[in-house]
């Protein structure tokens, strides 16, 4: 083997707004770390537009763009990088479904969270789908890593 940690990857998670209001920052690390990934950075934040702009700029023009924005907007958020192997797809099995009411029992969503009612889906946590967007997102929220 010349490369026998080809499949370490890192990945951004993002405790929402809803999260972080709910008190389930602790929750969501526990479940990081019990599975057997490494925190590797860690901070509370306001985002500010222009992150979030950059963050979702995929879903522009998307009718729930704007409820979405206002809603990363309204509180402080938790960002953390976390690493290990397929960690990308391991911690969007943690987070399970975006929408939390089919989301598997047992995920962070399926567990945690349900429809609201409100125009966005309220799941508490973000985490990134591919090992380009990790990187992109890693740059907004850790520029220093
Ligand atoms: P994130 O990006 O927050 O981890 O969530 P997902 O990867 O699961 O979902 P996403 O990027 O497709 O959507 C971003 C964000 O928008 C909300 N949303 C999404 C919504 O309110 N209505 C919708 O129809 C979709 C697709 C939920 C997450």
């Amino acid at each position: 083997m010349t490369n026998a940690n080809s499949s370490a990857q890192r990945t951004l998670i993002l405790v929402k707004p809803d999260g972080v209001r709910r008190g389930l920052v602790g929750e969501v690390i526990a479940r990081v770390e019990r599975k057997g990934y490494k925190i590797s950075a860690l901070r509370m934040l306001s985002a500010d537009k222009s992150m979030l702009e950059t963050h979702y700029a995929e879903h522009k023009g998307k009718p729930f763009y704007e409820p979405l924005m206002e809603f990363m907007l309204s509180g402080p958020i938790v960002a953390m990088i976390a690493e290990g192997e397929r960690v990308i797809e391991g911690f969007r099995s943690l987070a399970g479904a975006t929408d939390p009411t089919v989301a598997a029992p047992g995920s962070i969503r399926g567990d945690l969270a349900r429809d609201q009612g409100t125009r966005v889906v309220q799941n508490i946590v973000h985490g990134s789908d591919s090992p380009e967007s990790a990187e992109r997102e890693i740059k907004i929220f850790f520029p220093n890593n």
